[in-house]
């Protein structure tokens, strides 16, 4: 503790951090990381408010108007830090086949010895925040921690936001409790007296995880899920490698609740790959014909699940809050979104306006003029001309669950809720009706493993082209995809030895289109009417029709009180078009070719077998 490089730091850890190996793993990064100071966050509501105005003070926030959007924030990032960067995020287990055909690869050494010149001083001039958080429910048995180093004071803020950050953390963590180290810098350290910018960052960027001994390093961006550890590093990739080691499931999924006007309640986990409106189911608000049901969030995100000594799954939200797409959000397509985002909010990238509060596209008529995430005049007229955004498209909300009008009384339950259906949603314009029952697990996890889906903006990617995504996890499984689809089929197989019931398994798609090229199903609160289906499907209440690959609704079977939708539009997104899906399939041969290492027989034999339904 008394070599030169921390004299004069307020190394010494406050007296309720009695965490031996976190004390030295801080000491050891600060000789790495060379910062000029160290914070240890308490999570403070004072601590919050005080890291906010130093973030204004820095240029980096903008205080919105306290009326209009009170005690609320506006970040823009730099221009080239917008997304996650799945190029640069690397699965550096001992071996390759570990990792998988689907995640970067290099070997633990050689990425350390990459990794080691450029942490050196990495946060000369700068502050160090070890950021404690919990994530899921303090002491749940469900809930792991993590210390988050940053150099980044907005990490420090939104982590508040997005997990159980502060000093209870501790208590929790005792004085030999296990904890995910997660080393963050924006990779800019300042020279002596050089002024610092606005969105600190480094073009060379590098997210990395080292499943086998937990760790995760992040380099270069300050944005998302390149940043804020706890969610797609830790949450998923690394939880997903102690999920296969430990048995139990961390997964790309909400969790909602919806509870019948007889008041019986069901929990489903749905996955959907980012951006695709998981936001929006989790807090869907049932619509006309639907009197007396109701829905209520528990996760948006991410869903760590565990199974119970009764054999069922029990599944918790980690995450403490929505770090959600702004574009597209609005009155309309998610109210109690927006109820959310009233207050208490940190946006980032999205539109000032005149009057000191934010706008972002299809958030409601236009303003007349103002600045856009890049602080350019951004008007109606410009953007007819230019098709400038004034919101940058993967554009984000950071708020706390608290917030939501329809947070569900369970979201904080430690023992987690009993879940009822997994449902796997891809985005896909053709082929993919609007919902299939699986007939069971094994057919569900062929469902999940083979889903695609166009892609969105998250990943900073281009739109609209098609990609697998299986179960929603291609970027976020942290080890080989073919031992994760085992890894389902082992838990399934084991959980119905033990006799219980198994949640069922739905695949939909609201996204698919008409010749004229617009979505046909109406999608939103709409969804209702086919979540009401799948309860419909569990009570033994509906039927359904048999089909290749699985159970789809009957026209009749779905309740239409309230929504004009003819048995016409019904069969546009219900036809299984039979070229369609032997191209499809191909699709699938293709993928499974890609995943051969270690690839379930369970898989290849429920395709042979959809195979064979279709030729019949
Ligand atoms: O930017 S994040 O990775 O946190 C969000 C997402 O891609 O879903
Ligand atoms: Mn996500």
């Amino acid at each position: 503790m008394n070599s030169p490089v921390m004299q004069g730091l307020n190394l010494q850890a406050p007296g309720y951090v009695k965490n031996a190996k976190l004390i030295a793993w801080v000491a050891d990064m600060v000789a790495l990381c060379k910062p000029d100071q160290v914070y240890w966050c308490d999570g403070s509501q004072e601590e919050y408010d005080r890291l906010c105005q130093q973030l204004v003070d820095a240029g980096t926030f903008r205080k919105l108007d306290p009326i209009r959007r009170p005690n609320s924030y506006l970040a823009c990032s730099d221009p080239s830090d917008v997304a996650r960067v799945e190029d640069r995020t690397f699965i550096c287990s001992q071996k390759k086949e570990d990792a998988g055909p689907t995640n970067n690869w290099m070997a633990p050494a050689e990425m350390r010895a990459t990794l080691q010149p450029l942490f050196d001083g990495c946060m000369r001039g700068r502050t160090m925040y070890v950021v404690p958080f919990s994530m899921g429910p303090l002491g749940s048995p469900i809930a792991h921690i993590g210390i988050e180093l940053s150099d980044s004071p907005y990490v420090a803020v939104n982590m508040r936001i997005m997990t159980r950050m502060g000093k209870a953390v501790y208590d929790v963590l005792g004085v030999d409790g296990e904890f995910v180290p997660c080393v963050h810098t924006v990779g800019a350290p300042l020279e002596p007296g050089e002024k610092d910018v606005s969105w600190p960052c480094n073009t060379t960027k590098y997210i990395v995880h080292y499943p086998e001994s937990r760790e995760i390093w992040s380099y270069g961006s300050g944005y998302g899920g390149n940043a804020l550890l706890g969610k797609k590093c830790f949450a998923l990739r690394i939880a997903s490698t102690m999920g296969r080691d430990e048995g139990w499931l961390a997964e790309h999924m909400l969790i909602l609740g919806v509870t019948s006007p007889e008041g019986k309640k069901y929990h489903v986990a749905a996955a959907f790959p980012s951006a695709c409106g998981k936001t929006n189911f989790a807090m869907l608000i049932p619509p006309k014909g639907f009197e007396g049901w109701k829905v209520t969030t528990i996760g948006d995100d991410i869903a760590w699940i565990k199974p119970g000594k009764d054999g069922r799954l029990y599944a918790i939200n980690p995450e403490a809050g929505y770090f959600g797409v702004a574009p597209g959000t609005n009155t309309k397509t998610n109210p109690n979104c927006m109820a959310s985002l009233d207050k208490n909010v940190i946006f980032t990238n999205v539109a000032l306006t005149d009057d000191g509060d934010v706008w972002w596209e299809n958030m409601g008529p236009p303003p007349a003029h103002c600045i856009d995430w890049q602080g350019k005049d951004w008007t109606p007229e410009i953007a007819e001309k230019t098709g400038a955004k004034a919101a940058h498209p993967n554009a984000r909300f950071t708020v706390s669950a608290v917030n939501n009008p329809a947070l569900d009384s369970d979201w904080d339950n430690p023992q987690g809720v009993a879940i009822d259906a997994f449902i796997f949603g891809g985005r896909r314009s053709t082929t993919v009706p609007l919902v299939t029952e699986a007939r069971n697990w094994v057919e569900g996890v062929y469902m999940a493993a083979t889903m695609g889906s166009e892609t969105t903006a998250a990943a900073g990617g281009a739109q609209g082209v098609v990609r697998r995504d299986p179960f929603a996890m291609l970027p976020f499984t942290g080890y080989n995809m073919s031992d994760y689809f085992q890894h389902w089929l082992s838990l399934g197989k084991k959980l119905q030895a033990s006799g219980a019931k198994l949640p069922k398994i739905y695949t939909t798609n609201w996204f698919r289109k008409g010749e004229d090229g617009k979505f046909v199903w109406p999608g939103y609160g709409e969804n209702m009417r086919v979540l009401k289906w799948m309860i419909d499907r569990i009570e033994g209440r509906a039927t359904g029709t048999e089909h290749v690959f699985g159970v789809s609704p009957a026209y009749e079977e779905l309740n239409w009180t309230g929504l004009d939708f003819t048995r016409d539009q019904f069969g546009k997104v219900t036809s299984i078009d039979k070229a369609a899906w032997v191209k499809e399939l191909q699709l699938h041969a293709e993928l499974f070719q890609q995943l051969s290492y270690h690839l379930p027989a369970e898989l290849t034999e429920t395709k042979a077998q959809i195979e064979k339904r279709l030729a019949a």
